[in-house]
């Protein structure tokens, strides 16, 4: 899979892609990023990408030029399967549109910033607008690392143990219960004496309870879902 992140602020978006399953994904050449300044497109002799509004007090917005070309230049490389634009007024950011990129080829995300972009550009070119959460980041680029980075874990060969990806929390709309490791006694601080009795079917009758437990103490609406 290939992901192409278009943004004004490319140095934002440096060390996310540099580290552990998504690193490897991308060594083994599952995976490939490439990042993109927004600015070097644009045909301004100063470079300028936003400009203002077109109603008082309502701030900057990202120009179309730079952005458009930048767009067909990738288009006329190759297909795209979706082209995403992070913004706060998107659609929540869910488990299964991982899901249903992580088989996508190639995918653009483009970083919203300032107070938006020209709206015809999200309607000529976006075939997705996502939100990661409720509150009002400075720019979409996290928001566009959080969502490659929930695409590429799930791209196959990614994880090593791929079944783990199958009990991710929400995966079946109920949170993960919770996990233990050596010692079974810390300064007095125990592991639950299930967990150690090696009865595969009642740990596994332990861990469905405590995910219920869980999701309906902090996550109570997963369980409309299910
Ligand atoms: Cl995608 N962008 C920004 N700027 N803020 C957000 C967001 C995106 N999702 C939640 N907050």
């Amino acid at each position: 899979m290939r992901i192409d992140i278009l943004s004004i602020l490319p140095e934002l978006l440096d060390s996310p892609f540099k580290y552990s399953i998504i690193k490897r994904a991308i060594d083994k050449g599952i995976a490939e990023i490439n990042i993109h300044n927004i600015r070097d497109y644009s045909t301004n002799k100063h470079k300028k990408v936003d400009d203002y509004a077109y109603s008082v007090g309502a701030g900057m917005v990202m120009t179309i030029q730079p952005i458009v070309d930048l767009i067909d230049q990738l288009k006329s490389e190759r297909k795209y399967d979706a082209i995403i634009f992070t913004t706060p007024d998107g659609t929540p950011y869910q488990q299964a549109h991982a899901n249903q990129f992580s088989s996508f080829k190639n995918i653009i995300i483009l970083c919203g910033h300032y107070k938006g972009i020209d709206q015809r550009i999200r309607d000529h070119y976006i075939t997705h607008e996502f939100s990661i959460g409720d509150y009002v980041l400075t720019g979409g680029e996290l928001a566009a690392a959080v969502i490659a980075d929930s695409i590429i874990r799930l791209i196959p060969g990614a994880m090593s143990d791929e079944t783990s990806a199958l009990s991710d929390s929400f995966q079946d709309h109920l949170l993960s219960p919770p996990v233990y490791t050596r010692p079974a006694d810390y300064k007095g601080w125990k592991v639950p004496d299930i967990l150690l009795s090696g009865n595969e079917k009642k740990i596994d009758e332990w861990k469905l309870e405590q995910s219920l437990e869980k999701t309906k103490r902090i996550r109570p609406d997963l369980l409309d879902k299910k």
